[in-house]
């Protein structure tokens, strides 16, 4: 190296280390000890060494956090550890309750002791996931909905206080946490964007959201967002220690933001004090929490608690009790849903309460709205709970107007003029248009499309509205068979756009059965039993002929669930539906089913632990090949694990596997075992 060039490469080092170093102490934690201009001064000359050996720019130099390119579109990530969601509770007994179910399903772990618990305040943000490799930020996602998410890296790098380099002998490190926005900067924004002629903002977290969104990420660099970690997701090559609190320790060694608000405390009288503390402390605090989030502080009780459906059972949320405001109630509207519920709504005069102004609110439905004795011109009580859909609780009948008139259920669908009616028994009235009419038309297609169900990227609740209202989309099926042409002609729908919808029409032909069960929207099937049902049948034709008896064997159907698929499929008009798509070319990988699984085969009844890539599917697919032959997969090796599948590049899983003496298979080995015959 020429002599200017060895010079410059270490005046870069010296100047990244102190910039950082800098950062840190400005907004991390919260001690600047030098003023902007000095800041900007040493930016300023990395900046311009930078320039005369660009070939010395590495990806974690603070002048990589901006200047990247806008995106067209934010792509997917897929969470390769879940985020999971968190339970919520609002009073004293239900966390009373929370502690007595771990102690009782901790049983032998814990005795008579109290519970350790890790508090913290819960960040009303949005969480977000964190990927370093080797040290280096690679990726920041979305937390989305749990499994996928989308890549805002190029956002998230411009986050002050998220290091762009950790110094760790981690292979693997995902740390996650939550974006918000402080108060303060909340405040300053506002004015900015007010004196810009700009859209103002509701509160911190919609900002934050707004922020976060952004395709160019020179926007979100001018937003000031804040980060604080709140948890580990995947690593590898990485000691975990023993705590959650311990794991926070080292994340804020790691020089990641992390609340100076957390304790760690004993039983329920432990967690009481701490929710008293945080409510008195929340005004003060510089930005907005909607409440605390309590964990049971040892990692292997959470893990020995673990989960159900996509919330831990080891933590919980205790929510600040909910906002009120007053105003009017104008009038009642009814909706249309998706299998013809009428729902009456709200009509409010705009209130800001909880942080946003509302002016619908659900009133679920007829009955309800007469228990709560609500009448049209009453002064109401709105109620709102942190980000929970507004509610209106009741009227206040001292200042009832003589002239408050009475709810009418119309006798008619205001959308399709079929009658409404009300079957013996139920709550809800109904539309009985069925597809014909055109709200329950569109929300069936939204349903289908939806991320969780076909995933059709592109088709939202303007575009479907617009392809209903024209008749160009009845059913489903249709939308595998519409064109460019019919499409451009749609208002704001350019030619580019319209391919782009086809193209994502077109991707959503390979699915899961399981995705394609929840699509289909029968009541009662949530996205959870279409999994358990494709699970159980592996094959559509299997489970579309299933008799009430077959279907009750499946994990978690009762027989409401049961006769609902049933009757959905004893419809001739359902199946011709079904029938056009597959036509359409809409298909997904059938497997035998765990009800043909054969008790005999390798992976009957077995844990199986699946660990680096594996080259001949992906690593859902193979789970979900494995569960088809009756096998539990789990996350991590244990002396209860029978088999780990080690892909290329495997790491601690295969290494404790072979410390615990656990049978490990090469992926040849696996897929012999899977396709004995082949
Ligand atoms: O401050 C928060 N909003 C927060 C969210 C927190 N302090 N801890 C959290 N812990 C979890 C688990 C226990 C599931 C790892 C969370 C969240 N989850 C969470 N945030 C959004 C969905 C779930």
């Amino acid at each position: 190296m020429p002599d200017d060039r060895v010079h410059a490469a270490g005046e870069i080092a010296a100047l990244r280390a102190e910039l950082d170093e800098h950062l840190h102490r400005y907004h991390v934690l919260d001690q600047p000890t030098i003023s902007d201009a000095v800041y900007d001064q040493l930016y300023q000359r990395l900046v311009a060494l930078e320039e005369q050996h660009p070939d010395l720019i590495t990806a974690d130099s603070p002048t990589q956090r901006v200047g990247a390119k806008p995106l067209d579109a934010f792509s997917e990530v897929t969470h390769r550890l879940p985020m999971l969601s968190l339970g919520n509770a609002f009073a004293d007994d239900e966390i009373a309750a929370f502690d007595k179910r771990c102690r009782a399903l901790l049983e032998d772990a814990v005795g008579d002791e109290l519970l350790e618990y890790a508090c913290e305040p819960k960040f009303d943000g949005l969480a977000i996931s964190l990927t370093y490799v080797d040290g280096l930020f690679v990726q920041g996602a979305t937390r989305g909905d749990g499994t996928t998410g989308e890549d805002v890296t190029q956002n998230l790098k411009t986050v002050r206080s998220i290091p762009l380099r950790v110094r760790t002998t981690a292979r693997l490190l995902e740390v996650r946490g939550e974006v918000l926005m402080q108060r303060r900067d909340f405040e300053l924004l506002n004015a900015r964007q007010a004196a810009k002629d700009e859209k103002v903002f509701v509160n911190p977290r919609n900002a934050a959201a707004g922020s976060l969104r952004q395709l160019d990420p020179r926007v979100t660099a001018e937003r000031p967002l804040s980060f604080f970690a709140y948890g580990l997701g995947l690593t590898e090559g990485f000691a975990l220690p023993d705590t959650h609190s311990a794991a926070m320790d080292l994340l804020a060694q790691l020089r990641f933001p992390i609340t100076t608000e957390r304790a760690v405390v004993l039983g329920v009288t432990g967690l009481r004090n701490y929710f008293e503390h945080i409510s008195k402390a929340r005004s003060s605090l510089p930005f907005d929490i909607d409440g605390v989030v309590y964990k049971v502080n040892k990692l292997a009780l959470q893990q020995q608690l673990g989960f159900v459906s996509r919330a831990p059972r080891f933590a919980i949320a205790h929510k600040f009790p909910a906002e009120e405001a007053t105003t009017i109630l104008e009038g009642i509207d009814v909706q249309v849903g998706r299998t013809g519920a009428i729902t009456p709504v709200a009509r409010l005069k705009p209130v800001f309460v909880g942080g946003t102004t509302v002016s619908n609110a659900t009133l679920h439905n007829e009955d309800e709205l007469r228990r709560k004795d609500l009448k049209i011109g009453d002064t109401v009580i709105v109620r709102r709970a942190g980000d929970v859909i507004p509610e209106v609780a009741s009227p206040i009948l001292s200042l009832r107007p003589v002239d408050a008139r009475e709810f009418v259920m119309p006798a008619r669908c205001p959308e399709c003029d079929s009658a409404i009616m009300k079957l013996e028994g139920e709550a809800v009235a109904r539309c009985t248009g069925g597809l014909y009419c055109p709200a329950q038309r569109k929300q069936a297609l939204l349903h289908f499309a939806q991320r969780r169900a076909l995933n059709i990227e592109g088709l939202g609740d303007k575009l479907v509205d617009q392809i209903v209202e024209r008749g160009l989309v009845h059913s489903p099926a249709d939308l595998y068979r519409l064109g460019v042409a019919a499409l451009s002609s749609l208002e704001r729908m350019a030619e580019k756009s319209a391919q782009n919808l086809l193209d994502g029409i077109a991707a959503s032909k390979q699915t899961t059965l399981a995705r394609f069960m929840f699509a289909l929207g029968i009541r009662h099937v949530g996205e959870a039993t279409a999994r358990d049902l494709a699970k159980h049948f592996g094959n559509l034709d299997r489970l579309m002929d299933a008799p009430l008896d077959e279907l009750l064997r499946v994990n978690d159907v009762g027989p409401v669930v049961a006769q609902s698929i049933r009757q959905f499929f004893d419809q001739p008009h359902n199946r011709e539906v079904v029938e056009q798509l597959r036509a359409c070319g809409v298909h997904w990988l059938e497997t035998a089913g765990n009800a043909a699984v054969d008790a005999k085969g390798p992976f009957a009844g077995k844990t199986v632990v699946l660990t680096g890539t594996l080259s001949s599917m992906s690593r859902d697919d193979a789970k979900d090949r494995l569960e088809a032959l009756g096998a539990k997969v789990s996350a991590s090796v244990s002396k209860k694990t029978d088999f780990v599948v080690a892909g290329a590049e495997s790491g601690s899983k295969l290494d404790k596997a072979q410390a615990l003496g656990v049978a490990v298979l090469t992926e040849a080995e696996f897929l012999s075992y899977l396709n004995p015959t082949e």
